[in-house]
């Protein structure tokens, strides 16, 4: 198995793709009465059964690279219950790429984990993380001589993230979430129902042991495998003692975990601007995106620098975009981000990849459908995909260098 000496991908996730998720602890929380979800993901973009299309739109754009994720609650729908014939589906669309001279970039985790696994604690229960190395351990087995790439968690530091920004007693969305979680709890008879993504990130150091004891399980397997996790890394710029202080919460403890790791996944939509009291909103007159933030192509050369800098480790961007119902914006944004990254790697800082977020306009958690990241639409009645013009001006930039 060689991989390219560059990755130009193309990313995807299974609760946001797939569709019909239903053993995953996000489902039910988007189906509890007091959901705050803006719509079930329901049939998503029904990748499950049109996985060979999306691999073939890959191809289309002249891509080397896919990411997409397993999902840990078809594979392991009963704790300790492993299901060989989902295991043989991701096996499969991974042996598909290798046809088509795609790596695969595998991700274990995505948001997503099952029921069980939540209404246990998640990751607040001493057996995650041997949980998860067990399940890790499993994909490799049947995956291992596939996949190159291997992505523990996506955006582990998000809770981080939104704690430090938010206060969380004050956030009106934070106790619609813990509501949410008591009723997905009821629901499954428990006590207790933790999905990690949407917590106060109080169990970092297990979800940190969850991601060593899955490098080590991958690792038992295939050796030569590359295996990281992928972050959430906004530049961040303004008053250095905020900046300092948002690394020392956000950043510093999983960059220290990344230092024993092959690579560390940096994901990129922008910056942040910090004063002494915390987040400053953009300007009314900067340009915004869709999702109201800024429009800043420019923050992914920073931010791939920093990480590379703070860790000693090389870089694979495994996301970078932007939600944009306007595809001329978008098509802006991918040669600007680019660009920025060419910046960095003409200075010496290593980069593996870049993978664009994301092959299709997806399910985009909370929000629903309502945020269009794709370089492909997706009709929601039929699942047509259809190529948008930064698709192509995506796949002219990688022709131009492969
Ligand atoms: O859709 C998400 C993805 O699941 C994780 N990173 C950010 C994307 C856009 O919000």
């Amino acid at each position: 198995m060689s991989e390219p000496a560059f990755l130009w991908g193309a990313a995807t996730a299974g609760h946001q793709v797939e569709g019909n998720n239903t053993n995953a602890d996000i489902w039910l929380l988007e189906q509890v009465p007091d959901t705050t979800f803006a719509a079930p993901s329901g049939d998503a973009c029904d990748s499950l059964n049109r996985w060979p299309e999306d691999i073939a739109l890959v191809a289309g754009l002249g891509l080397n690279a896919y990411r997409f994720s397993v999902e840990w609650s078809r594979i392991e729908p009963a704790e300790g219950q492993f299901s060989l014939a989902w295991l043989d589906h991701y096996a499969r669309i991974a042996a598909a790429c290798r046809a088509r001279g795609i790596a695969p970039v595998l991700t274990l985790s995505h948001f997503t984990s099952p029921r069980w696994f939540a209404a246990a604690g998640g990751w607040g229960n001493d057996a995650a993380p041997a949980w998860f190395a067990r399940f890790a351990g499993r994909v490799a087995q049947r995956m291992g001589r596939l996949v190159g790439h291997v992505v523990t968690f996506n955006e582990p530091n998000l809770p981080l993230m939104g704690r430090w920004i938010a206060t969380p007693i004050a956030d009106p969305a934070r106790r619609s979430l813990d509501a949410m979680m008591a009723t997905a709890a009821w629901a499954c008879g428990s006590d207790r129902f933790a999905v990690w993504v949407y917590s106060r990130g109080d169990d970092l150091p297990r979800l940190l042991a969850g991601h060593r004891a899955a490098r080590v399980a991958w690792k038992a397997v295939a050796p030569t495998a590359l295996v990281g996790m992928s972050l959430a890394i906004p530049e961040i710029v303004g008053d250095p003692r905020a900046v300092a202080a948002y690394r020392r919460h956000a950043e510093d403890p999983f960059l220290a975990a990344a230092r024993d790791d092959d690579f560390v996944g940096v994901q990129n939509y922008g910056r942040l601007v910090l004063d002494a009291k915390g987040v400053v909103p953009p300007s009314p007159a900067v340009e915004r995106t869709q999702s109201r933030d800024e429009y800043h192509p420019q923050s992914l050369g920073p931010a791939v620098a920093h990480i590379a800098a703070a860790t000693g480790r090389p870089v694979l961007v495994t996301e970078n975009g932007i939600a944009a119902a306007d595809d001329t914006q978008r098509a802006r944004f991918i040669p600007a981000a680019i660009a920025a990254l060419d910046a960095v790697r003409g200075q010496g800082v290593p980069v593996l990849g870049y993978c664009h977020w994301s092959l299709l306009d997806n399910f985009e958690w909370r929000r629903g459908y309502t945020q269009q990241f794709g370089l492909h639409a997706v009709d929601r009645r039929t699942f047509r995909r259809t190529a948008k013009p930064s698709a192509r001006v995506y796949a002219q930039i990688v022709a131009a260098r492969r």
